[in-house]
């Protein structure tokens, strides 16, 4: 089967590890100081049930609530990435209204998101429950994920299970598919 082009955009407040998180994916480091005006488009293959999947990730420049969401976001972007610190309280707050505003210029009632709650190796400076965001991800309907990007945990889970939700929205997979027949 040839591969599958999708598109896939990382937002949320400045310094959550959006770049981080990024190039832990497709390079496996961690960069400590990436400069945060950058906005990159990062390529990766990853394989999903024997059928690859050629990823543009776009890692966008942070956004806070006052911000517009930019138009160039919302075109041929498959799914997102939405990713808040679980050591920031106004990050958590950006992600909601990021996501708001999301729905709101697609005007669609469902998007690919996958909910990510960055840097749980801080867990001494931890101020948002686990708890706290699977239930802001239920509520959108999404998949939620807490990762570390500095010790690469659960980094290529986002992006894996991301690509199935695409999938999902396309209705390549049925929802149901992993349901057993008695
Ligand atoms: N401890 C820790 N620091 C992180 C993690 N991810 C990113 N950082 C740090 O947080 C800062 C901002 O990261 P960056 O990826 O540039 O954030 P961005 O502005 O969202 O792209 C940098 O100093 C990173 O080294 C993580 O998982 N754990
Ligand atoms: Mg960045």
């Amino acid at each position: 089967m040839p591969p599958k082009q999708r598109k896939i955009a990382i937002m949320g407040y400045r310094s959550v590890g959006k770049s981080s998180l990024s190039i832990q994916f497709v390079e496996g480091q961690f960069v400590d100081s990436y400069d945060p005006t950058i906005e990159n488009i990062f390529t990766k293959t990853i394989r999903i049930n024997s059928q690859d999947y050629e990823l543009k990730v776009v890692d966008t420049a942070g956004h806070d609530e006052y911000s517009i969401f930019p138009s160039q976001y919302s075109i041929n972007v498959h799914g997102y990435v939405l990713v808040y610190s679980i050591t920031s309280l106004k990050s958590f707050e950006v992600v909601k209204t990021i996501h708001e505003k999301l729905l709101d210029i697609t005007g669609k009632s469902h998007v690919p998101v996958v909910l990510v709650g960055n840097k749980t190796d801080l867990h001494m400076e931890r101020t948002i429950t686990a708890d706290e965001g699977k239930r802001l991800a239920d509520e959108w309907r999404a998949i939620f994920l807490e990762t570390s990007a500095k010790q690469n945990a659960s980094v290529s889970d986002i992006f894996q299970l991301l690509v199935t939700e695409i999938e999902k929205a396309d209705g390549n997979i049925s929802e149901k598919s992993n349901c057993s027949i008695s």
